[in-house]
């Protein structure tokens, strides 16, 4: 019988990878050392077993480490523009491989492979992006308050980066961080999550290729496996900043611990993300929007609609639309173009979908459409799940938390100001959006009496950020900003410098200090 895995290439993506059977430090070659337990990665689209990674041990953290340590000593005496030359041939690699990498993403976590290639368009976008960056990391120049003295600051590297990535972006989020720390000067360690480590590897044998023809020492780009390494990297004293993607449960103790030793954080957090549909909107428009954002990567991007707002007056139009839409939804294996929606990352991920939605039910909700597991062949991995929608209440406890599934919560409301309040009204801060056509409702939504996320579209959805703006969000969605704008600064220590090129020391805010 033809596996899955023969009927769409995914062996042969493999191999273009450098992925073998069992993946250890010695196999990957680059600055991975790794004599610790196995850990195994199955793929959630049919099962089964796609490669085995050894985990690091803390003797293996501490060589990683120190590789690291000497090749920042290097890598930051390299000029940001030849950095951005490294990166740019990343990029290049990145393009030649964006087939088979974007194919292992959708094999190893499940999301489509339309997906899985615009996750590694990201990360070339990324690379693009910080190219130019590299002869743009400006500092200021200010006026002396006193005569003949200059004042400006500039921006010199940090160090080692930790970065601890989340499964359901297993590279994009990886190169958002490494892609800004190289032009940085910075080198980085990297823990990627356990649940998704072959990608990491292959990304790992696609710089190695770079770092080699170039003569550059390993040590620039870390990778450790295991979850015993989150925690050595934590309180890791010689890595000034810990870029963190996941839970707000994890990122709270990652905070507390990184800032105990007054190391700094970028924390990418839970989401809890609505969308306000007002009468004023474009139905067909806040279809795909919705959809899409409910549904794609499974619900499991930080960035997934979870809740609709949705005003009175269109609620059972917006309602009956969408039950038609889930209806003609397909899942089922997501390198198959055809379907729309895959599988979850793991059956834990799934349990968590079923009680998620026997909570709404208990607290008073009702299911519009959907719930359940899909049985049947083609299904034999046991974490496809029938995409649902709920009709609840914005203060239960289920909608105030994020389950990283496919549920979406229907909500009304009467008036603008009671739908901002209710797009507010979670702990979390990260995506939000409004469908409407009423400039004064736009407006509105994107005051400072508007939404209070770190993102707020309009006539867009909540998911699918462009790499060119700063990304992150408030409150319990950890405050980090990553990607494009102006957040290379995370990345760097600032330093203000004054220098005296007269022949007196007068001292500021006009102190006399005569001798
Ligand atoms: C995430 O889910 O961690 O905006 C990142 C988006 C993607 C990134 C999501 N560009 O949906």
């Amino acid at each position: 019988m033809a596996t899955l895995t023969d009927t769409f290439g995914v062996q042969k993506a493999l191999t273009q990878l450098g992925i073998t059977a069992i993946n250890d430090g010695t196999s990957t070659g680059l600055n991975s050392f790794a004599n610790g337990e196995l850990i195994s990665s199955y793929s959630p689209v049919d099962g089964s077993l796609i490669a085995q990674v050894k985990t690091s041990t803390p003797d293996d953290y501490q060589t990683v480490m120190a590789k690291a340590e000497e090749a920042f000593k290097v890598w930051r005496l390299v000029p940001a523009p030849k950095r951005g030359d490294i990166v740019r041939q990343m990029a290049e690699e990145l393009r030649k491989f964006k087939e088979p990498l974007g194919q292992l993403v959708s094999f190893e976590m499940g999301k489509s492979l339309q997906e899985g290639l615009g996750e590694v368009q990201e990360m070339i976008d990324i690379c693009d992006f910080a190219v130019g960056l590299s002869r743009q990391l400006y500092g200021l120049t200010m006026h002396s308050e006193r005569p003949l003295h200059r004042m400006y600051e500039q921006w010199h590297p940090l160090g080692i980066v930790g970065i601890i990535s989340a499964f359901n972006f297993p590279v994009a989020v990886w190169s958002w961080n490494s892609m800004l720390a190289l032009v940085c000067g910075d080198v980085y360690v990297w823990k990627p999550s356990s649940k998704a480590p072959i990608c990491a590897i292959a990304c790992q044998n696609i710089i190695k290729t770079v770092l080699e023809r170039n003569n550059l020492p390993e040590g620039i780009s870390g990778l450790v496996t295991g979850e015993a390494c989150n925690e050595l990297l934590n309180n890791d004293k010689r890595i000034p900043l810990v870029s963190f993607t996941g839970s707000t449960r994890v990122g709270r103790h990652v905070s507390k611990t990184v800032a105990e030793r007054f190391g700094k954080t970028i924390l990418e957090l839970g989401g809890n993300n609505a969308i306000i549909v007002s009468e004023h909107s474009d139905i067909s428009m806040v279809l795909v929007g919705a959809v899409f954002g409910a549904v794609g990567t499974a619900g499991q991007r930080c960035t997934s609609t979870r809740r609709l707002i949705i005003h009175e007056s269109v609620y059972d139009k917006t309602v009956a639309v969408l039950k038609s839409a889930y209806a003609q939804l397909k899942i089922g294996n997501p390198l198959d173009s055809n379907n729309h929606v895959g599988p979850l990352i793991d059956k834990m991920a799934v349990e968590s979908f079923l009680n998620a939605i026997e909570k709404a039910k208990a607290e008073g909700g009702t299911v519009v459409t959907g719930g359940g597991v899909v049985q049947g062949e083609g299904y034999e991995s046991g974490c496809y799940v029938n995409p649902c929608i709920i009709e609840a209440e914005n203060h239960y406890t289920v909608v105030q938390e994020e389950t990283f599934a496919p549920i979406l919560y229907l909500m009304k409301y009467s008036t603008i100001e009671e739908a901002i309040a209710l797009q507010n009204g979670v702990p979390q801060g990260l995506s939000s959006s409004i469908f409407t056509n009423s400039m004064r409702e736009m407006e509105l939504f994107l005051s400072q009496s508007g939404s209070d996320c770190g993102i707020a579209n309009v006539n867009i959805g909540t998911s699918g950020a462009e790499i060119g703006g700063a990304f992150g969000g408030e409150k319990e969605t950890g405050g980090g900003r990553e990607s494009g704008s102006d957040a290379w600064r995370a990345y760097m220590r600032r330093q203000t410098n004054t220098i005296n090129y007269g022949t007196q020391l007068p001292l500021a805010q006009g102190i006399r200090f005569d001798l």
